[in-house]
């Protein structure tokens, strides 16, 4: 799968695409990272990439041309994502429908907006990642490539599997321990430790069913 970033801070990107499954995806092949610089595809000698609004009020609006020009250069396939607080909200299930693309392109926008013809003459959709403000797409663009690239067939190990994820069956995943079995007072529950995997796989249902019931009542709603 290729994924295309558009962003004025390329370098944002340049270590956590090397970093862990997402590195190892491309090291792999399974994966290829694009990043292009949004300033590149300026044609001043200031590289300006904003510009005042339309109607006044604060702060400062990117300009169109440059994520117009830089997609047309890259004739991406599949679909263009313009990360903005705006958006519908982003979702394992959209992970897993992006999963299956040939190519996923992400804009970022910065300072107050991004022109909307960017996101009614470009992107074929806009995506939040939750509802606070970040100072720029970059953080999100990363959560989305984290959340689709760990899903490509021969990304994760055993170990990784996604097969247990939270919200693999709609659920919050259970509670998990490692050794040792007492630590500061505090024990490991005996079901665990008892060898019996019937007993043990009723209590991990359990446990997700309470904790998604008490957590996310919204999610445990949509499940019923
Ligand atoms: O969630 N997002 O995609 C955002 C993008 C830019 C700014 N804030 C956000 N929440």
């Amino acid at each position: 799968m290729r994924i295309n970033v558009v962003t004025i801070f390329p370098e944002y990107f340049a270590e956590p695409l090397r970093t862990s499954i997402v590195g190892h995806a491309a090291t792999a092949g399974m994966a290829e990272y694009r990043v292009v610089d949004l300033r590149d595809y300026t044609h001043d000698k200031h590289r300006t990439v904003d510009d005042e609004p339309f109607g006044g009020g604060a702060g400062m609006v990117m300009k169109p041309e440059p994520f117009f020009e830089a997609v047309d250069e890259m004739r991406p396939e599949g679909p263009i994502v313009l990360l903005s607080p705006r958006g519908r909200m982003f979702d394992h299930k959209k992970a897993v429908q992006f999963a299956v693309e040939e190519e996923l392109t992400l804009l970022c926008g910065h300072y107050k907006g991004v022109d909307e013809r960017v996101a009614t003459g470009l992107a074929t959709e806009e995506l939040s990642i939750g509802d606070y403000v970040l100072s720029g797409g970059e953080p999100a663009a990363l959560v989305v490539i984290d959340s689709v690239v760990r899903l490509l067939p021969g990304a994760m190990n055993d170990h990784e599997s996604a097969a247990g994820d939270s919200f693999y069956d709609g659920l919050l995943a259970p509670p998990e321990y490692t050794r040792p079995a007492e630590f500061r007072g505090m024990e490991v529950p005996d079901v665990l430790r008892s060898g019996d995997h019937a007993r043990v796989e009723a209590w991990k249902r359990e446990q997700a069913e309470n904790m998604t019931r008490q957590r996310r009542p919204e999610l445990w709603e949509r499940e019923r």
